[in-house]
């Protein structure tokens, strides 16, 4: 069996649960065959030059660690720059959030190469490589220049804008055939898919191979659609222990006489948070019955602070918060409690299950991981409802939650109006439907369909970069 390496901008330690679903997986698949996890430590280092950096390895179990240090002018630029203020807002469809600075791209560049560099030495023969996000997407191609010629599988998180959202990116043309580098390309959504394949086939004279394979460049690759899930069976195990059932029965004595809302994000312009807060007030405005009677937790996790468009989100969130407490508000109750913290993993099922309605209300997101995890939280014999924007990945999959339009204020009333005063038996049946989908297409399923694609026969080895 073929050694596992996995690439990512940042790793977690496989062993801790703690460390979220994604890395959970990972390291069971790192696990199963012995494996190595190479990436950033996190870490800034003042010492390093740019572009250098030193390899550091730990055993955590049978799966090696490999890290490295960045240097402060690649952090700027490759993480903070191109990464979060280019590739983060260009692939959310925020051309206007986005900040096309010369010295981004170039160390981009750089850490792509240093990355390849410090990888390179430590591959074997047999191995089998995948590379995850946005962060690292000319790896491969960096990979293949010094020689490698493994089989290397990519996965995106985020989504793939339309073509001509991508052609708008100065360097589109130079970033798009570094996909072609990879045997095979993994994204959330057939909407992702869609448009990668026209972007490929208008933009880049892509030749369609069938089966989901592209021909570009003088290499092949292929594409299809791989919606991440969560880990269903760790998740409710946290759901059933102490803390979470702790969380969820002290939110309900608290709130006895209410019924709850729950959103749960990053603190990012992505997620729809402000359009979130002016549907509950517009609620409170259409349908005054809920005025004294429901109330909105907003926990938003800290995220990004050093790039300026998130001290303005920041900012924004402030004032409308403010805004509907200080308009609606009355002594004995309060329509709106927004946290501006990360709450512990193990309390957030608790969360959810106390809650009569979940709000996953993105304007672009890659699938949305929470969506899934409120349905999973429920009580099936008296489950809340989740109201989910069209426009997450996941709901293509999760066509039973109740739908919406984030910019469409009103019409988001209306639905969390309906989701508040659902029926006790279209509840269930739609909560029914719901976890059938998410249980099948758990984390599990997707790691395990991504390694079965890219260890499918793949045409004869392809060592060289993208022509
Ligand atoms: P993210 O944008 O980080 O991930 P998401 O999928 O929602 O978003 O996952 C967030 C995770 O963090 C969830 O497990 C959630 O419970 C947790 N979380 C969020 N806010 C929290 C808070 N305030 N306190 C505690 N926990 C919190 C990217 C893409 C997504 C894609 C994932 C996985 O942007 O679209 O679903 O990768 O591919």
């Amino acid at each position: 069996m073929s050694r596992l390496v996995v690439v990512s901008n940042r790793l977690a330690d496989p062993r801790r649960p703690a460390a979220g679903g994604l890395a959970v997986a990972l390291g069971e698949a790192l696990n199963r065959t012995g494996g190595l996890w190479f990436g950033w430590s996190g870490n800034v280092n003042e010492e390093q030059q740019p572009g250098e950096a030193h390899l550091q390895t730990r055993q955590a179990g049978r799966v090696t660690l490999a890290t490295v240090d960045l240097a402060p002018e690649d952090h700027a630029a490759y993480y903070q720059g191109y990464a979060n203020s280019v590739l983060w807002p260009v692939f959310h469809y925020r051309l206007d959030l986005a900040d096309f600075h010369g010295a981004y791209l170039d160390g981009y560049r750089r850490v792509n190469r240093m990355f390849a560099a410090k990888l390179l030495p430590l591959l074997r023969d047999e191995d089998v490589i995948w590379v995850h996000d946005y962060h690292l997407i000319p790896l491969a191609t960096e990979l293949r220049a010094l020689g490698c010629r493994q089989r290397i599988g990519f996965f995106l998180h985020i989504p793939v804008p339309p073509p001509l959202i991508l052609a708008a990116l100065p360097q589109h043309d130079w970033l798009m055939r570094a996909f072609f580098a990879y045997d095979l390309v993994g994204l959330q959504s057939e909407a992702d898919v869609a448009h990668f394949r026209r972007y490929m086939l208008n933009e880049a004279q892509a030749e369609d191979l069938g089966d989901g394979r592209l021909a570009a460049f003088s290499r092949e690759t292929r594409v299809g659609a791989f919606p991440i899930g969560i880990d269903v069976q760790e998740f409710e195990r946290l759901g059933r222990a102490a803390d979470a059932v702790q969380t969820c029965e002290a939110l309900r004595q608290e709130y006895s006489r209410r019924k709850l809302l729950l959103g749960i994000d990053r603190l990012d312009y992505s997620k729809g948070i402000p359009q979130r807060v002016r549907a509950f007030r517009e609620l409170l405005e259409k349908y005054p019955e809920n005025r004294h009677s429901a109330t909105l937790i907003m926990i938003a996790s800290p995220s990004r602070d050093d790039v300026l468009a998130y001290a303005d989100l920041r900012q924004e969130l402030e004032g409308l918060c403010g805004g509907i407490n200080g308009d609606y508000g009355d002594l004995d109750w309060m329509p709106l409690r927004y946290i501006h913290r990360i709450v512990a993993r193990r309390r957030v099922p608790g969360l959810c299950r106390a809650v009569r309605v979940g709000l996953v209300t993105p304007l672009r997101d890659g699938m949305n991981l929470v969506a899934k995890e409120y349905v999973v939280s429920q009580d099936p014999q008296d489950p809340g409802v989740l109201v989910l924007s069209r426009f997450a990945g996941a709901a293509e999959q999760l066509k039973d939650a109740l739908l919406v339009n984030p910019y469409d204020t009103e019409g988001m009333a209306d639905a969390i109006q309906t989701a508040l005063h659902m029926p006790l038996e279209e509840r269930q049946a739609r909560h029914r439907a719901l976890m059938e989908t998410i249980c099948t297409h758990d984390i599990h399923w997707w790691r395990k369909s991504f390694l079965d694609a890219l260890h499918a026969p793949a045409p004869e080895a392809q060592a060289q970069p993208p022509a």
